[in-house]
């Protein structure tokens, strides 16, 4: 048979970013020599196959952990070998973050695959397991928790039709880091806190969180000098500036009342663009939509070179859904510097209760008292808050 050898290819979105977290540990998770069928030739498509496969673990390990499949997973493709049916067996080896809770850190996982991660091997595992191996009204790569079930074929040790048993080796990662703080220099250098806040659809949460969390900070900081709620049919805006005894305070606050992010008009993805790029916190509060809503927000924020930017997301499993777009809009704002030097992403590990918006609410009280990452992230939510990025932080040297 013939051999065909590829270039040795690293991908170039992974971020090496830090972790950290009250909750949940990093781990970097391997496999390694392993091989994928494929038909194709192409690395960017054999990649988006592995990946595709890989993502089958956000199911296996829910409730526990998430693996960042988006923004940290790095292939080597080895070589491949033409088969003779015509497809091809590429050989490979695969690394990336997945965070687990602190109390069961494990040291092995094993989880099940389809076969190939293109697209007709996916729906062949799909049409063989949906409905006996996970919620039937979520895709299996995201519902697929049920496996241990005497009812689900895939609970056998051995691999069953269309599948693949894989062992990933887990081992605790360098990237834990603890004790860091946002860049207070940085947020306070204007004089004021800036603060957007997206609440994402209404049938996640009680109330409107944007006009919830004016009306809450006025506790500490007293009527705001100026308020504007605009509705603008889709969603509504609430701007507010406080002129505190802790400084001043803006928050520029979008409840979306109709749809969710994907189906918002080129006027929302506008405002968030304007309101993104001159704030200190960005904030995304309600369903990941498996994580088209996340990519959907992400892809509409925009960042100001120099600027330092602090990101939170609450939803279900943002830390596994979350991609490399802030990642790249940090660096094409800052050429030549890492990501990391002029943003921090905070997301949920596990699953976030987002219904209230009262993390907003703990996030803004925590930046006005200067805490640190743990301190901030402990008051957020349940389901392991985490933050990536902070291990480069100076505060309280200088920027
Ligand atoms: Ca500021
Ligand atoms: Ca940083």
């Amino acid at each position: 048979m013939k051999i065909l050898l590829l270039a040795l290819t690293l991908t170039t979105h992974a971020m090496a970013t830090r972790f950290e977290s009250p909750g949940a540990v990093a781990h970097d998770a391997q496999l390694s020599d392993r091989r994928l069928l494929t038909s194709s030739q192409s690395s960017a498509t054999i990649e988006t196959e592995i990946r595709n496969q890989l993502r089958y673990l956000v199911g296996q390990t829910f409730g526990n952990g998430s693996p960042a499949l988006e923004h940290s997973l790095q292939i080597q493709l080895r070589g491949s070998r033409l088969l003779a049916n015509g497809r091809r067996e590429v050989r490979y080896a695969a690394k990336f973050l997945v965070a687990w809770e602190k109390a069961s850190p494990p040291t092995q996982l094993s989880a099940v695959f389809p076969s190939g991660g293109d697209s007709s091997s996916l729906s062949r595992f799909d049409n063989a397991y949906k409905g006996k191996c996970g919620d039937p009204d979520s895709p299996l790569w995201y519902g697929l928790w049920f496996t241990q079930s005497g009812s689900c074929p895939l609970s056998s040790p051995t691999a069953p039709r269309y599948a693949v048993r894989l062992s990933l080796s887990l081992s605790l990662s360098a990237s834990n880091s603890q004790g860091k703080s946002p860049e207070y220099e940085k947020i306070w250098e204007d004089g004021k806190l800036v603060v957007t806040f997206v609440a994402g659809n209404q049938d996640s949460r009680r109330g409107t969180q944007g006009e919830d969390l004016v009306v809450r900070l006025k506790q500490f900081l007293g009527e705001p000098g100026t308020y504007q709620k605009t509705s603008h049919g889709a969603y509504v805006t609430h701007v507010a500036e406080y002129d505190s005894e802790y400084g001043k305070v803006r928050v520029q606050a979008i409840d979306v009342v109709r749809g969710n992010l994907q189906q918002m008009d080129s006027g929302f993805r506008s405002l968030v663009a304007q309101y993104s790029k001159d704030s200190d916190l960005v904030s995304y509060n309600g369903h990941s939509g498996l994580g088209a809503n996340i990519r959907a927000f992400t892809a509409m924020t925009r960042f100001t070179p120099g600027r330092y930017y602090l990101y939170w997301i609450n939803a279900c499993k943002p830390f596994a859904h979350l991609d490399s777009a802030l990642f790249e809009g940090a660096r094409q704002a800052n050429p030549g510097a890492a990501a990391s030097k002029y943003l921090d992403v905070m997301s949920v590990v596990n699953i976030g209760d987002f219904s209230s918006g009262g993390d907003v609410y703990q996030l803004v009280h925590g930046l006005l008292a200067k805490r640190n990452f743990h301190g901030l992230l402990y008051w957020l939510t349940s389901g392991e808050p985490s933050v990536l990025g902070e291990e480069d932080n100076a505060y309280p040297g200088p920027f």
